[in-house]
Parts: C-alpha cells; sequence; structure tokens
C-alpha cells in the first residue's frame, strides 16, 4: 500500500496545503493509503513534506510529482467532467486539478 508520510493531523485536520491537496486526490482516485506521519521534513528527498513511498519501494516527492506518478502507474486518465456535488464540497484552494480520474 502506499505509505504517505506528511506532518501529523493537529486537531485531526490536515494543515498541510500539499498534503491535504494529495490526501485528497488519493481518496478521489479511489487509491489506499496508509499515513505515516512525521515531524522531520528531512527524511524525504526533496526536504520536505508530503512525499510517498510507493509499493515497490519508489520514493516520490512534490504533491504534483506523486499524482503524476501513480496516474502514470496506475494507468488513470483524466476524464473531462467531475461530479459538481464532489467539487463543491471541496475547499475552493482544492477545486482545480482534483478530480475526475478514473481507470483507463
Ligand atoms: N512543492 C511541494 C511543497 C511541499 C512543501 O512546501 N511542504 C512544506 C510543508 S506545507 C514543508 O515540508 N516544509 C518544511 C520545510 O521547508 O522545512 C509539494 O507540492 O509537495
Amino acid at each position: 500500500m502506499i505509505k504517505l508520510h506528511q506532518f501529523p493531523l493537529v486537531f485531526g485536520r490536515n494543515v498541510s496545503p500539499f498534503a491535504l491537496k494529495l490526501e485528497t486526490w488519493l481518496r478521489l482516485a479511489g487509491l489506499p493509503y496508509e499515513l505515516v506521519p512525521t515531524r522531520n521534513p528531512g527524511q524525504g528527498p526533496k526536504g520536505k513534506l508530503p512525499f510517498i513511498v510507493d509499493d515497490d519501494g519508489t520514493v516520490v516527492a512534490d504533491s504534483s510529482l506523486i499524482i503524476e506518478h501513480l496516474v502514470r502507474t496506475r494507468g488513470l486518465m483524466k476524464v473531462a467532467r467531475c461530479r459538481p456535488s464532489i467539487v463543491r464540497r471541496l475547499p475552493r484552494f482544492h477545486r482545480s486539478g482534483t478530480c475526475g480520474y478514473q481507470v483507463a
């Protein structure tokens, strides 16, 4: 399973916009993942969080590059339309580019 390294939740909330974007995308894409809370961004290859350790041990940092990696390796393709009910529930910051993926 994908291991998602990110800062610990604060009062149950994800405080990193990049990690929140990635987690939201993972959920919408339906990809199972396991949270690995850490306070040490230095553990990642770019010295920042989030990063993932994929099933085969590949480590990928940067939320956008992680999404590109997962789209490529999981055979996902972007679909033209998003379900409006899902988009409305997303915070304004996360409305673009976070939804509309399906297995190709
Ligand atoms: N471009 C990166 C940015 C990641 C980023 O800036 N993460 C911040 C937390 S929101 C971080 O790890 N900061 C720690 C540091 O700079 O030492 C992404 O999209 O993942």
